[in-house]
């Protein structure tokens, strides 16, 4: 990916844990580099079409001087958020903030903390299959729009669809969406399994206990298998009920395990069911 860099940029601030820091306040040098496709323009030779890397400069000393963090790893962690939000060209931003002379009572040149913060593309499966199920998946939806970290791209049609495993349950409804994000996808469970709550509590006054599923299907093309999550979410080959809606959103969508696309995914799965 292209890059623009803004090196060492002087910002006078009073970050730090010590109340002399605070009161004094000292130098940090910034440094940025950030991800983003310069082609455009490249060929262009128009402002219009890139980051303003001087604004950008405004942008970083505006918000160190008016916010106080204790520690550097806030400045350097809400700030990157804050250009990331500021700035949608930016795809992803590597911060280096520097700490000359910090207070440590030893001769060294500088402190620093760096970190690397970008957009992730990811897709959320939406199920429900108890009460006004149209509602509970618009909520789901609404609600993941509501979250500032989160971009809501695509929505898929809504599709009703016959119980799988557990067979003894009303029909389902199923959809999905595609979504970027900042969120680590620890957090982004978080946030599926914040909504669901959410949704139990409003279906316990209005239609009933249960049921809002919000799982997550992808998160770039990363293979997670942890204690609380398994990305991709196992068993989708099988289920017509995630890998339709998929196909409508992103039929090119590869599999980081399998390398099948999306298309070809459904296409094997319907192909199997003829038979
Ligand atoms: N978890 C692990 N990986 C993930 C992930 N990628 N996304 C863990 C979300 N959660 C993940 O989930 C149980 C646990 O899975 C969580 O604690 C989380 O840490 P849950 O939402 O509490 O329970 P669940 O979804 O009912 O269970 P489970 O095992 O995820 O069931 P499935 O596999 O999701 O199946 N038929 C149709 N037609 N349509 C449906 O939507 N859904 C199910 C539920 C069964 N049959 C269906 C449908
Ligand atoms: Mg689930």
């Amino acid at each position: 990916m292209d890059e623009i860099r803004i090196t060492d940029l002087t910002v006078f601030a009073n970050h730090g844990v010590y109340e002399e820091e605070a009161v004094l306040g000292q130098k940090f040098l910034v440094s940025a580099v950030m991800e983003t496709d310069i082609r455009r323009p490249g060929l262009t030779d128009s402002l219009d079409n890139t980051i303003n890397y001087g604004e950008v400069s405004q942008e970083i000393t505006r918000f160190l001087t008016k916010n106080r963090f204790q520690l550097i790893e806030a400045c350097a962690e809400q700030l990157a958020e804050h250009l990331l939000f500021t700035y949608p060209l930016i795809r992803r931003i590597t911060l280096e903030i520097k700490k000359p002379w910090a207070p440590v009572h030893l001769p060294l040149d500088t402190v620093s903390v760096k970190i690397t913060r970008g957009w992730h593309t990811a897709f959320i499966a939406l199920g429900s299959n108890m009460g006004d199920k149209d509602a509970h998946l618009l909520f789901g939806v609404d609600e993941l729009k509501k979250v500032k970290q989160i971009q809501v791209e695509k929505v898929s049609s809504f599709i009703r669809t016959e119980p799988y495993g557990y067979t003894d349950q009303d029909v389902f409804l199923n959809g999905a969406c595609m979504i970027r994000t900042t969120l680590t996808p620890e957090e982004l469970l978080d946030v599926c399994q914040h909504i669901e709550a959410e949704a139990k509590r409003v279906r316990k006054i209005h239609w009933g206990p249960r049921t809002l599923d919000l799982d997550v299907l992808f998160y770039d093309q990363e293979i997670i298998a942890t204690e609380r999550l398994n990305v991709p979410h196992p068993d989708m080959a099988n289920r017509d009920f995630v890998l339709k809606p998929m196909a409508e959103l992103a039929p090119w969508w590869g599999h980081p395990v399998s390398h099948k696309t999306m298309q070809q995914m459904l296409n094997e799965l319907n192909a199997r069911g003829e038979n």
